[in-house]
């Protein structure tokens, strides 16, 4: 690789992304509960040991060193640490401390993520986010969390992709806990900005050095029909609901998710006024999206025909993450550092990882000069092949091969290419040979 590409900016946050249920082994908490019944899982499979992170976790940071990451994201899994109401285990705490001490001494910034889709049980059987107690016992949380781990961790993720954990699991009913209602989608929508707010507040008041975000899965909307209203309607209201009016709550201090003549949430939430220190962005694709008024439905999602495609049907659209960065300019974000916090796709043969993660990278440096955004760091999901939530373990996710009978590592072509790019900490074209 000659090509010297060219530079991150000073700073950048480069590396990799995992999350307690999906990479840890031997958990149980709401998603093993779901896990536990019929049809839920493609093949019913279990995370069962998954990638038993939990005891490789040694060997696994030692990849990240290989990698030249300076950065690693990853959850602490709420059910370890507080596995009935009022505990705290402190073996749990021990050993997330380690690990973090761990990427520490390799000169790895650890951001920790407090709440990474799954719920203990006893919060479940209370509700889970649906029942408002569930914000109290969540910021307890956040400060039990600061308390033993705010001495080796500045950044903080509160939540990960609160409106996908909302809208799928309470909308669409295919995650835990499989309901269908928009209403309870939205109480549990509005009760996780809440969560974040005071999670925020506690955090910061422990240590004011903090810097704490969360982690918003950003998607494109496209009309499916160029000129018709409707669909143009639905893009536009979809890009408002699951995206901008979640920061409009920082903002404002108010809350306002509206679905128009289906839903809305709408009320006040102090709390959340300027409780943001970065913008926390989760890029993958973008959603082409039509209109039916008279279906039950309504709103239609679909994938474009001719575009190129990863292994779960997602397109590969680098240019919805410009228009991202423009509507994050537009909605008077600018002043917030953007960490791009996931991207990443699903692509056993690793023939088209490389070229993403350079299309997406690229797109996210040069937009970002353009527009004059301050693009913090990028932190590909994932370090290796974990437990795709509903998928089961068939999606590829990582930058090593896991083989899941041995649980042996191999890193795969693209991961040769990002040790490259963290080596030279520069943005380099993938080898001409890399598909
Ligand atoms: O695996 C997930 C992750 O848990 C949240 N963001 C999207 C990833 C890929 O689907």
């Amino acid at each position: 690789m000659k090509d010297l590409g060219f530079p991150f900016p000073e700073g950048f946050w480069f590396g990799t992304s995992l999350a307690a249920h999906q990479a840890e082994g031997g958990n149980t908490n709401s998603w093993t509960r779901w896990e536990d019944q019929p049809l839920r899982i493609k093949n019913n499979e279990k995370s069962g040991l998954a990638c038993d992170h939990w005891n490789r976790y040694h060997e696994d940071f030692e990849r990240l060193s290989w990698l030249n990451a300076n950065t690693h994201r990853f959850s602490v899994e709420w059910s370890r640490l507080q596995p009935v109401e009022g505990s705290w285990n402190e073996e749990a705490a021990h050993h997330y401390r380690k690990m973090i001490q761990d990427l520490k001494t390799r000169g790895i910034r650890p951001v920790l993520c407090l709440f990474h889709f799954t719920l203990p049980l006893w919060i479940d059987d209370q509700g889970g986010f649906e029942n408002s107690e569930t914000i109290g016992h969540f910021v307890e949380f956040a400060k039990r969390c600061q308390q033993a781990f705010g001495d080796l961790v500045l950044d903080w993720l509160t939540l990960n992709e609160p409106v996908v954990y909302a809208v799928v699991g309470y909308s669409a009913g295919m995650t835990p806990p499989g309901v269908k209602d928009h209403a309870r989608a939205m109480r549990v929508s509005v009760n996780l900005l809440r969560a974040h707010g005071q999670a925020y507040h506690a955090i910061k008041n422990l240590n004011p050095k903090s810097f704490i975000g969360w982690a918003q899965h950003l998607r494109v909307f496209t009309p499916k029909r160029k000129f018709s209203p409707l669909d143009i309607w639905g893009a536009r209201v979809a890009d408002e609901v699951m995206n901008w009016s979640w920061y409009k709550t920082i903002q404002t201090g108010k809350i306002d998710i509206n679905i128009p003549s289906v839903f809305r949430a709408k009320e006040e939430s102090p709390e959340c006024l300027g409780a943001m220190d970065f913008l926390g962005l989760n890029y993958y694709t973008r959603d082409i999206i039509s209109v039916n008024l008279f279906s039950k439905q309504k709103f239609f999602l679909s994938v474009p025909e001719k575009s190129v495609k990863t292994d779960l049907n997602w397109e590969i659209y680098p240019e919805g993450l410009g228009k991202i960065l423009k509507e994050i300019k537009s909605h008077r974000l600018s002043q917030y550092p953007v960490l791009l916090c996931e991207n990443g796709l699903a692509d056993q043969d690793d023939s088209k990882r490389s070229k993403f993660i350079y299309d997406h990278l690229k797109k996210f440096l040069e937009v970002s000069d353009k527009l004059g955004l301050k693009p913090m760091g990028y932190l590909h999901w994932s370090l290796m092949d974990n437990f795709e939530w509903v998928e089961g373990f068939d999606p590829r996710f990582g930058l090593f091969e896991v083989n899941y009978k041995t649980q042996e590592r191999i890193p795969r072509k693209s991961a040769h290419y990002f040790r490259e790019m963290g080596r030279l900490k520069s943005l380099i074209p993938p080898p001409e040979d890399d598909s």
